[in-house]
């Protein structure tokens, strides 16, 4: 008899074909009535399967008496109450280690893109433009400084990508590393003062929501960028809006949202700004690895063997 496992929200077909073929899957997704399907079948629940950008709520899991994992596709759990799910010993395992070379290899990718113009610059050939005068310069990139706030793997992963480009790295996280050439900042604020490029790569958490706020953009030296890889949680979105309206700080390139994949309009008539539909670990590759992370942490689950992407 397979175990009963609950999708919360869709995810890619080789995962689906993988789950189908292991386990009796529920997709609450797929509902009218979601209330109703849980009352009818949430005690059969015995592992759930979610996106970290989608998590789940505690509202659900307490209809879920048996469920004893979580199994995260992706490494965020910030759409999940950690302390809840201690409480309850429901396990939650996220796919460890796979993404982390693809989203710095996008915090790279949009600090490029953003500061060398990239899209205007593709604009500007398109539009014939170029036959009739010169495009405007952009910032450059090499032997500038570089503010990463988080230095967990993917901080870390962007910090050495940057060492190539010959730039200072300078870095703001709850505890100081051991890691010799960056330098740690104590507050986020001197962090954003001293950065030219400002990357978010910290985990989103309750405390955290918000930090970057209108003060720490005012810290900011005017021609800095911001680029956020991590959530959009950490950003106060209106204030930033603001600052990019305001020419406070010189632009931002952002793949996470406040409210995704809802993005304020008032975003799009900014020349200054870069826009993402949350992608940094969307490869073919990444992906397909992550799938198979998903699916070994359900197996080991289980069967009761160690599940290798747990964090709790
Ligand atoms: C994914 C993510 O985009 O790892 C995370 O927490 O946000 C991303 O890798 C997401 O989980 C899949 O939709």
């Amino acid at each position: 008899i397979q175990p009963v496992v609950l999708l919360i929200a869709p995810v890619m077909d080789v995962l689906q074909t993988s789950l189908d073929a292991s386990y009796r899957v529920f997709r609450l997704y797929e509902q009218t009535d979601t209330a109703g399907f849980l009352r009818r079948h949430g005690e059969d629940v015995q592992a759930v399967v979610t996106r970290g950008d989608v998590g789940v709520s505690r509202e659900i899991l307490e209809q879920l008496p048996r469920a004893g994992m979580i199994a995260v596709f992706g490494v965020g759990t910030d759409a999940i109450d950690l302390s809840y799910t201690r409480e309850r010993g429901i396990r939650v395992g996220i796919t460890a280690g796979v993404l982390t070379d693809d989203v710095a290899d996008l915090a790279m990718g949009l600090l490029l893109a953003a500061s060398r113009r990239l899209r205007q610059g593709d604009q500007f050939v398109r539009s014939g433009q170029w036959e009739k005068t010169a495009p405007p310069l952009a910032t450059k990139v090499s032997k500038k400084r570089l503010g990463i706030l988080g230095m967990g793997n993917i901080g870390q992963a962007i910090a050495r990508r940057a060492k190539g480009f010959d730039m200072t790295i300078l870095y703001h996280s709850r505890q100081r590393k051991d890691a010799p050439g960056y330098h740690w900042c104590e507050d986020l604020h001197s962090l954003a003062s001293q950065s030219d490029f400002l990357v978010i790569a910290a985990s989103g958490n309750p405390e955290n929501t918000g930090i970057i706020n209108a003060a720490v953009l005012e810290a900011m030296p005017p021609h800095a960028w911001l680029i956020n890889v991590a959530r959009g949680s950490l950003t106060d979105e209106p204030a930033l809006l603001r600052a990019l309206q305001e020419k406070v700080i010189g632009g931002a390139a952002l793949d996470v949202f406040e409210h995704e994949p809802h993005v304020p309009e008032a975003f799009f008539a900014l020349d200054n700004v870069l826009l993402q539909p949350h992608v940094a670990s969307a490869t073919v590759e990444t992906r397909q690895a992550m799938s198979q992370s998903v699916a070994d942490n359900l197996a080991a689950y289980f069967s009761g063997r160690e599940i290798p992407g747990l964090i709790q």
